[in-house]
């Protein structure tokens, strides 16, 4: 069976092995345009596993488009998330949407999610992007049908990279050992991953003898031959007794020449003429409508920015970054700082990083790049983030300084029982770097945005946490934790760039505030501004205090400038880069000083919030002094794919929602005054009587 109409049983298509071919061909097409209106995504997996794609879901698959959730459909399982496109024109081509709708990619709101998200979009089955994890739901779900006594199949489509996850033979196991021949793997075995062949950053073979080993009947096919596909998805269905891998060999990249097994592709959205370049190599130039798809994307694009654009709080003017000829940033990604120290204090021999393949883009790769006398300190450990932690741990013990970092929800969370005992407990010294903190990740969806990271990292005993504001600042927080500091650490920086409002002067003492102060306005937004230690610093009675932990901080600033323009507001922003130890003096004088105090965060609400609450609720010297408190940050929801500053807006992260809540808070706050007063007035002319 195939493509069937659920409510008949009858066939809707049976494609041939050229109209397959042709189909994956066409698909590879859309899926590069989807990729250029997107501007990122990632186009050497999706067009590696093409071919696969197009066999399972126009052929071999027993599904009906019009009925999504058919019991008894076969289901197919994206262990490999990233490579989502391919789902999503596999699902368009099969009737499931239509394929102009993919063209909002990776926009806000969209159901083609940078990762799929089964709540969004019919077809898609299950949640993923975090990699290793499909195989496991597969098993649940076949496991599910052995106890309904169902004949459907589960298919779990894994990269080679990913089988470096030890979760994957968890489930490998899993599946052996419970004879689940209702389950088919199929491994695009492209050899690449991000930082290189996948045999130079984790060898995985022998797969075949792996998964046999576990108990698995192993077919070896050339991925792009698209009669051996559906041979073996064939034969595989019908395998008795035991789960079937297929493991097929392929070419990220297929199809276009200059992508073809280039690490380069791996993340990476090709721009108009590479577009246009690829297309022709693909022979699609004439049956691809590029302009009228592009149109599209834009057009759903526009609705977003006036969808935004509503719903942002107002001022008497534009305050948005850049947008006026005074109070100009510069913008440079936090994650550089990190890089910028790793190089600078690498030479130390107890300095060792540990990779987690995903080294240039949070710059760890910076500790080795030109300096090849370091690269037996560079240890690469693949896509294995919890058994790294755990080796960090073990690298600690004896004396070395281990640094790892990922994104922050790898980091932070998919480990997390490995930080908790291995190097908390333990108390070892090891450097762990979050990074890509926050909504403004961007596209790749609510899969790679770390909301929740700081919860964990700040309940952690033994545990320090540094959440620096600006590249330079996460430069001297990583020079301090790497070299000086002993004992546990994670700092979370972010990936897009953000404003820098620090200098190489600007004080950074972990463990302690720093005030920043609008001071008038200036051709350079940071040098409008004063920064002191908090300790140093003497009380001005500003109306208000806002507490900033990351790049929130310019945020928190750029509020400071709104509310002084439109409202004559003094604010005092508080730099609270170091979460734990907090600088509960700090936050206590603010709330003396000022009687209202903000959080800002870019994270779930209460990583600052809570850990200030708390101070303000615990402390003596408050007792009885009403301070009126606000939380900006994320509220209890999923992140979203969308450009990164449009999620600061979508999420309420901005400036201006600072701003606004602080003029709240100042209505209120001057509401009360004016009743004491009155209060008072009243009080004292009764006397008189
Ligand atoms: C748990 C986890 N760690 C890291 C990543 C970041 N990441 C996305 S794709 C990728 C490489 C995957 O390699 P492979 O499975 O071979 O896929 P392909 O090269 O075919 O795209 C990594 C490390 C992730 N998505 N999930």
């Amino acid at each position: 069976m195939a493509l069937t109409d659920s409510t008949t049983g009858n066939v809707i298509r049976d494609y041939s092995i050229e109209q397959l071919q042709d189909a994956a061909n066409l698909m590879r097409g859309y899926d590069l345009v989807a990729l250029c209106a997107a501007g990122s995504g990632h186009a050497g997996g999706t067009l590696s596993i093409m071919d696969i794609t197009a066999a399972l879901y126009l052929k071999v698959a027993n599904h009906d488009p019009k009925n999504p959730s058919w019991p008894d459909r076969d289901r197919i399982i994206w262990s490999t998330g990233h490579k989502a496109p391919s789902l999503y024109l596999g699902l368009a081509v099969a009737g499931f949407c239509p394929v102009e709708d993919v063209m909002t990619l990776r926009k806000l709101g969209s159901p083609y999610q940078g990762h799929p998200h089964w709540l969004k979009l019919p077809g898609v089955e299950v949640s993923t992007g975090s990699l290793g994890q499909g195989l496991s739901i597969a098993v649940g779900i076949a496991l599910a049908a052995k106890l309904d006594g169902k004949r459907h199949k589960t298919f779990c489509l894994m990269g080679d990279g990913e089988q470096q996850e030890g979760q994957i033979w968890e489930a490998a196991m899993e599946a052996g050992h419970f004879h689940l021949d209702n389950l088919i793997g199929i491994i695009d075995c492209n050899r690449l991953q991000i930082d290189g062949w996948v045999k130079d950053v984790m060898d995985v073979e022998p797969l075949a003898a792996k998964y046999a080993s576990f108990g698995w009947d192993v077919l070896r096919i050339d991925g792009h031959n698209m009669t051996q596909v559906v041979d073996a998805l064939r034969v595989a269905k019908g395998v008795v007794g035991k789960p079937v891998v297929i493991l097929a060999d392929t070419v990220k990249g297929k199809g276009v020449s200059f992508m073809q097994d280039k690490a380069g592709w791996h993340g990476k959205a090709p721009n108009y003429e590479e577009l246009n370049k690829a297309l022709q190599e693909l022979g699609l130039s004439e049956r691809i409508p590029v302009q009228q798809l592009l149109d599209k994307a834009k057009r759903y694009q526009a609705e977003v920015e006036h969808h935004l654009d509503s719903r942002m709080p107002k001022f008497t003017r534009d305050y948005w970054w850049n947008a006026a000829d005074t109070m100009k940033v510069k913008m440079e990604p936090t994650r550089k700082g990190f890089g910028q120290s790793l190089a600078e204090n690498g030479d130390d021999e107890r300095v060792v990083c540990l990779g987690l393949d995903i080294s240039g883009s949070i710059t760890i790769s910076d500790f080795y790049a030109g300096k090849p006398e370091r690269k037996k300190r560079w240890i690469s450990m693949g896509i294995a983030e919890q058994s790294a932690t755990s080796a960090a741990a073990g690298l600690a013990k004896e004396g070395k300084l281990p640094v790892l970092g990922t994104y922050a929800t790898f980091a932070a969370a998919r480990n997390l029982d490995q930080i908790r005992t291995s190097v908390c407990y333990g108390n070892f010294n090891v450097m762990i770097a979050g990074a890509h903190g926050g909504v403004s990740v961007g596209p790749d969806g609510a899969t790679h945005q770390a909301l929740e990271d700081l919860f964990a990292m700040e309940g952690l005993p033994n545990m320090s946490v540094v959440v620096p504001c600006d590249v330079e600042e996460t430069r001297k927080a990583t020079n301090y934790l790497l070299l000086q500091h002993v004992g546990p650490k994670y700092i979370r920086f972010a990936r897009e760039a953000t404003p820098v409002v620090t200098n190489k002067e600007t004080p950074f003492l972990f463990g302690k505030a720093n005030v920043i102060r609008l001071r008038g306005e200036a051709a350079n937004f940071a040098d409008a501004f004063e920064t002191r230690l908090a300790a140093g610093y003497d009380n001005e009675s500003e109306d208000l205090s806002i507490i900033a932990c990351g790049p929130m901080v310019p945020e928190a600033m750029r509020a400071a400038y709104i509310l002084k323009r439109d409202y004559g507001y003094e604010t005092r922003v508080l730099n609270l880069h170091t979460l734990k130890p907090i600088d509960a003096e700090a936050v206590i004088r603010a709330a003396q000083d000022t009687g209202i105090v903000i959080t800002a965060e870019e994270h779930q609400i209460g990583a600052l919030a809570w850990r200030v609450s708390a101070i303000l609720t615990e402390s003596p010297e408050l007792y009885g002094l009403p301070v009126i408190t606000g939380a900006i940050g994320v509220k209890d929801r999923f992140g979203d794919s969308g450009a990164p500053w449009e999620l600061i807006k979508e999420f309420e992260v901005s400036a201006e929602h600072i701003a606004h809540k602080a003029a709240e808070l100042m209505a209120f706050k001057r509401k009360r005054a004016e009743e004491k007063r009155e209060e008072r007035e009243h009080l004292f002319y009764a006397g008189m009587r």
